[in-house]
C-alpha cells in the first residue's frame, strides 16, 4: 500500500515538474511575443505615419503662369509686353526641352531603351577592363537621353551600401555558412519520427514570435495515438496533422552533377541548344530542393502555435499521456515572422560558372560572331544566357533592414502568372527556377505559364516535358495569339491562389522577393504591390542594382518612366530605403494583386491588343477606383530590358500601341485626354484612320465602380505632373491694334482689354483650337475669319502659335495649320476688322499674346 502511494507521489511529482516546466516556458514565450509584436507594430506604424506625411506634403497642382492674370492691366499703354515676352521666352525654353522629350518618345514603335546604364554591376571581380570601358562609354552617351527609359535608374551607391554589398559578396563567395538547424519531429511516444532542416533564422523567429492573445483550455487527451505533436495548437485540424505527418524529410541533397545535366557549366565554350539543355533524367534535382524547403518552411510556418522545439514537444507529449488539461496561448492577432530567407541557390553547384552570382558574363573571343547572330533571338545576349546556369545565384540587393523585416504568418497564397511568346529557352527556365528556388513554397499555389501561341517548337512538348518535373508548374498553350493582356487574363482565369502575381518571362526573382509583396496585399487587399525592377544587363547578363527611391511615373503622351524621389522629400520625411513607395503608375510587368480585387476592378480592358498601354490602364483604374500602387523596395526582381520586341506584332506595332493608348485615354482621362492627343496624337482623332473599338463596357465599368475623376488622380496621386488643360488662355491681345479679341453677337471684334469681360476669354487648346465656349476660330477661305462649332477632329480649326514648328519671327503669329502657304490672323490698324493675310514677320498686327501660357 505504502509502495503504491509512493509510486503515485513520485508519479505526480514528476508530472508536476513537467507541468511547471510547460508553464514557465509558455510564460517566457508570451513575454517574448509581446515584445516582438510591439516592435513590429511600432515599426509598421512609424512607416505608415511617414506615408501619411508624404501624402499631405504633396502640394496641389498649380498651373504655370507666364503672365499672371492679375498682372495684366486693362489699359493698352500699361501692357507689360517686354517683361512678359522675356518671361515667356524663358518658360518657352523649358518647354522646348519638354517638347523634344515628347517628340522623341511618343513613337511607341521605339521600344524604350536603357538610357541610364548602371555604372557597374553589384559585384564585379570578374569584370574586365574592356567591359568597364564599354560601360563608361555607354554612360556618357546616355547622359544626354532624358526620360526615354523603362529602366529604373541605377543607384549611385552610397559608400555604405557599397561596403554592405561587398560584405555580402564576400559572405556569399566564401561558401555560405551552414545556416541550418534541425527541428526534430517526435511522436506521441516520444520517439523521433523525422527531422527537418530549417534555416537558423526560422528557428530563432519562431521561438521568439509566438502569438499573443487569450489563453484557451486545450484538452490534450486525444484518442489518436498517431498524432504528431509538431502541429498541436488550438487551431490545428486534421489537415494540419496530415501535413505534419508528411514532414519527415532529410536535409537537402547536394547535387554534385547538376551542372553537367544542365549543360551550362562547360567553361563557357558551348552554346547548348534547348534540346540538350533539358535534363531527361534529373527529376530529382529541383523537386528535392523544392520539397525540402517546402517542408522546412511548412513545419515552422504553417500557422501559429507550431513553433515548438523538441524539448517542448517532449513536455507536451508527456502532458498528453497524462491526460491533463493544458493551457496554450491562442492567438487573436496572427503572429509574424522575419522574411524567410528561402534560396535554394545559396551554395551554387558551380561557383565558377559564367554569370554566377549575377556577375557579367564574357563571350569568348572566338564566339563573338555566334553570339552576335543569336542576339536577334531575344534582343539580348542569348549566347551568354545559354551559358549561365539556369539556377544561378544572384546578389541579395535588398536594402539593409529588409532581411529583418517581419511579415504575417498567414500570408495569402499566390498564383504566379508568366506569359510568353517565343521566349528564349534558357531565360524562360531561369525565370521559372528563380521563382521556385527563392519563394516559400507554401505561398506558391502554382506557376502558370501562358504560351501566347509561340512559334518556337521548343516551347511546346519539349517545355511540357521539362516542366512536368515540377508539379506546381502548369502550362497553358493558347490556340491563337492573344497578346500579353488577354494572355494574362487567360492565366488569371485558371489561377487558384488568393493573389495573382504577374511576371515577365525573362526575370530573376531575388531572395525574399515574394513575402513583402504578399504582406502589402494582406495588409490591404486594395494595395497592388510591385517589386523593384532591377536590371539584368542585356549585353553581359549581369544583375545590376538600381536606385531605391524611384517611382513609376509617366509624361505626356503617356510615356512611362522612372523618377527619383527628390532628396529633400526623403530627408524631410526621413524615408528609409526599405519603405514602400507610392507610384502614380506601374511599369506593367511585375506585380501582385488580390485576385478578387483584380476581378472587382474588371481586370484589364480585354480590348487592349498585344502589348502596351495596359500598365497605364490598370494604374489609373487602381488609383481612381480606390486602390493603391506601391513599389516595395524589399522585393527585388531582375528583368532583361530589351531594345526591341523579339516577337511579331500581328498588326502594325505602332498602330497597336497607339490604339491601346487611345482606348485608355478615352475611358480614364476625361478632359485631360486632350493633353495626350495634343502631344503628337492628333491623328488618332480621325475615326477614319483609327478604329479604337467599342468602349461602352469600359465606360460603364468606371461608372459602376464609382471611380474618381482624373483631376482627383492628378491632385492626389501625381501632383508633380504638368497637366494644364490648355496651352494658353484668357485674353488674346493684338500687339498692333493694342486691343483684345472679343466675341459679340457671335461676331469677332476688338475691345479694350478687360479680364473681367468673359467675351474676351479664349483658350488655345492642346489640339490647337482657339475657342470661347464651343465656338472656334476658323477661316472659311484665305481671307475671312469666322466662328464655327468646335470639333477636335477638324483639322482646319487648328492654329499654330508659339510653336516649335514655326520659325522664330513667326512665333507670335496665329497661323492656320492646314494651309499649304502660311496665312496669318491679322487685326486691321483701325481695330475694326479681323482677317487672314499672307504672313509677315515684322507686322505687329499679326502678333498676338495670350494672358497665360502653360506650354509651348
Ligand atoms: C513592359 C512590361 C511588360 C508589359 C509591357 C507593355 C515590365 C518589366 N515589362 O515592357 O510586362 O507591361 O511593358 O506595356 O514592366 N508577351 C506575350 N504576348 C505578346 C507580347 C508579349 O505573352 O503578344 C509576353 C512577353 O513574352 C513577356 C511579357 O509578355 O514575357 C511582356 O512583354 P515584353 O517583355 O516584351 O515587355 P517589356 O518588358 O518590354
Ligand atoms: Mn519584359
Amino acid at each position: 500500500m505504502k509502495k503504491s502511494t509512493m509510486r503515485i507521489q513520485t508519479y505526480f511529482r514528476s508530472s508536476g515538474r513537467a507541468l511547471a516546466f510547460i508553464f514557465i516556458a509558455s510564460v517566457i514565450w508570451l513575454l517574448f511575443d509581446m515584445a516582438a509584436l510591439r516592435i513590429s507594430f511600432s515599426d509598421v506604424n512609424s512607416r505608415l505615419t511617414k506615408y501619411e506625411i508624404i501624402r499631405k506634403e504633396r502640394g496641389k497642382y498649380k498651373p504655370r503662369e507666364v503672365m499672371s492674370s492679375a498682372s495684366i492691366p486693362n489699359k493698352k499703354d500699361q501692357f507689360p509686353l517686354k517683361q512678359n515676352e522675356r518671361n515667356g521666352e524663358s518658360k518657352m525654353q523649358n518647354d522646348v526641352n519638354k517638347d523634344t522629350f515628347s517628340e522623341t518618345n511618343r513613337n511607341p514603335s521605339r521600344k524604350q531603351k536603357p538610357s541610364v546604364k548602371p555604372d557597374k554591376p553589384v559585384w564585379q571581380p570578374g569584370l574586365n577592363t574592356s567591359l568597364e570601358e564599354k560601360h563608361k562609354e555607354k554612360r556618357k552617351s546616355n547622359d544626354v537621353k532624358a526620360f526615354s527609359t523603362a529602366i529604373p535608374k541605377k543607384t549611385n551607391m552610397s559608400p555604405n551600401a557599397e561596403e554592405h554589398n561587398k560584405e555580402r559578396k564576400v559572405k556569399l563567395k566564401q561558401k555560405a555558412p551552414n545556416r541550418e538547424n534541425t527541428i526534430v519531429i517526435i511522436n506521441r511516444d516520444n520517439n523521433a519520427v523525422g527531422k527537418v532542416a530549417v534555416p537558423v533564422d526560422l528557428v530563432k523567429d519562431f521561438t521568439k514570435v509566438h502569438p499573443v492573445g487569450q489563453k484557451q483550455e486545450l484538452h490534450l487527451n486525444r484518442p489518436d495515438k498517431k498524432r504528431v505533436l509538431v502541429a498541436s495548437d488550438a487551431q490545428s485540424n486534421k489537415a494540419d496533422e496530415k501535413r505534419a505527418l508528411e514532414k519527415v524529410e532529410i536535409s537537402p541533397k547536394t547535387n554534385t552533377d547538376d551542372s553537367v545535366r544542365f549543360g551550362h557549366d562547360h567553361g563557357g565554350n558551348d552554346v547548348i541548344p534547348p534540346k540538350e539543355q533539358v535534363p531527361q533524367d534529373n527529376k530529382e534535382i529541383y523537386p528535392k530542393t523544392e520539397n525540402n524547403i517546402s517542408k522546412a518552411v511548412e513545419n515552422v510556418n504553417n500557422k501559429s502555435g507550431k513553433h515548438f522545439k523538441s524539448t517542448f514537444l517532449n513536455a507536451m507529449t508527456k502532458a498528453e499521456t497524462l491526460n491533463v488539461h493544458f493551457t496554450l496561448p491562442v492567438q487573436h492577432h496572427v503572429g509574424t515572422h522575419k522574411v524567410l530567407h528561402v534560396d535554394a541557390t545559396q551554395s551554387p553547384r558551380n561557383p565558377n560558372a559564367p554569370g554566377q552570382f549575377g556577375e557579367p558574363g564574357v563571350v569568348p573571343k572566338d564566339k563573338e560572331m555566334v553570339a552576335k547572330n543569336k542576339w536577334k533571338e531575344g534582343y539580348f545576349n542569348v549566347y551568354l544566357s545559354d551559358m549561365i546556369p539556369l539556377d544561378r545565384a544572384v546578389p541579395d540587393t535588398r536594402p539593409s533592414g529588409c532581411a529583418e523585416s517581419r511579415v504575417h504568418n498567414d500570408l495569402p497564397t499566390t498564383s504566379v502568372i508568366m506569359c510568353f511568346v517565343d521566349e528564349v529557352w534558357s531565360t524562360l527556365l531561369r525565370s521559372v527556377h528563380s521563382v521556385l528556388n527563392r519563394s516559400p513554397p507554401h505561398l506558391i499555389k502554382e506557376v502558370i505559364l501562358v504560351d501566347d501561341f509561340s512559334t518556337k517548337e521548343y516551347l511546346k512538348d519539349h517545355l511540357d516535358k521539362y516542366m512536368s518535373q515540377y508539379p506546381k508548374v502548369h502550362i497553358l498553350h493558347l490556340k491563337e495569339r492573344q497578346g500579353l493582356i488577354r494572355a494574362r487574363l487567360e492565366g488569371a482565369a485558371i489561377a487558384t491562389g488568393e493573389v495573382l502575381t504577374f511576371l515577365d518571362s525573362h526575370i530573376e526573382c531575388n531572395v525574399g522577393w515574394l513575402e513583402p509583396l504578399l504582406e502589402r496585399v494582406h495588409m490591404d487587399r486594395k494595395k497592388v504591390a510591385c517589386p523593384v525592377i532591377e536590371v539584368i544587363n542585356d549585353k553581359d547578363m549581369s544583375y545590376m542594382i538600381v536606385d531605391n527611391f524611384q517611382r513609376g511615373i509617366f509624361k505626356w503622351p503617356l510615356v512611362f518612366g522612372w523618377m527619383g524621389v527628390p532628396d529633400e522629400e526623403i530627408k524631410r520625411n526621413n524615408i528609409k530605403d526599405s519603405d514602400p513607395i507610392r507610384c502614380p503608375v506601374m511599369a506593367g510587368g511585375l506585380f501582385s494583386i488580390d485576385k478578387k480585387y483584380f476581378y472587382e476592378l474588371g481586370t484589364y480592358d480585354p480590348g487592349l491588343d498585344v502589348w502596351g498601354g495596359e500598365n497605364m490602364e490598370i494604374s489609373f483604374k487602381i488609383w481612381m477606383c480606390g486602390g493603391e500602387i506601391e513599389i516595395i523596395p524589399c522585393s527585388r526582381v531582375g528583368h532583361i530590358f530589351r531594345g526591341d520586341n523579339p516577337y511579331k506584332f500581328p498588326k502594325d506595332r505602332v498602330r497597336t500601341v497607339e490604339r491601346n493608348l487611345a482606348r485608355v485615354v478615352e475611358v480614364w482621362l476625361d478632359d485631360y485626354k486632350e493633353l495626350f492627343y495634343g502631344h503628337g496624337y492628333h491623328h488618332l482623332l480621325d475615326k477614319k484612320r483609327m478604329d479604337i473599338g467599342d468602349l461602352t463596357q469600359q465606360k460603364e465599368l468606371r461608372k459602376h465602380l464609382k471611380c474618381k475623376d482624373f483631376k482627383w488622380y492628378l491632385d492626389n496621386v501625381y501632383p508633380d505632373l504638368d497637366a494644364p488643360l490648355v496651352r494658353s488662355d484668357d485674353l488674346l491681345f493684338n500687339l498692333g491694334v493694342r486691343k483684345c479679341l472679343s466675341i459679340e453677337n457671335s461676331t469677332l471684334s476688338f475691345q479694350v482689354c478687360d479680364l473681367n469681360e468673359k467675351n474676351q476669354h479664349f483658350n488655345h487648346t492642346w489640339l490647337r483650337l482657339i475657342h470661347q465656349q464651343n465656338l472656334c476660330l476658323t477661316a472659311i477661305d484665305k481671307g475671312t475669319v469666322s466662328l464655327e462649332q468646335c470639333d477636335n477632329a477638324k483639322h482646319h480649326l487648328r492654329w499654330l502659335h508659339k510653336s516649335l514648328i514655326l520659325d522664330p519671327p513667326f512665333m507670335d503669329h496665329l497661323i492656320l495649320e492646314h494651309l499649304q502657304q502660311p496665312f496669318c490672323l491679322e487685326g486691321s490698324p483701325s481695330g475694326n476688322t479681323i482677317k487672314m493675310a499672307t504672313c509677315n514677320s515684322s507686322s505687329p498686327f499679326q502678333k498676338w499674346k495670350f494672358t497665360n501660357y502653360y506650354a509651348q
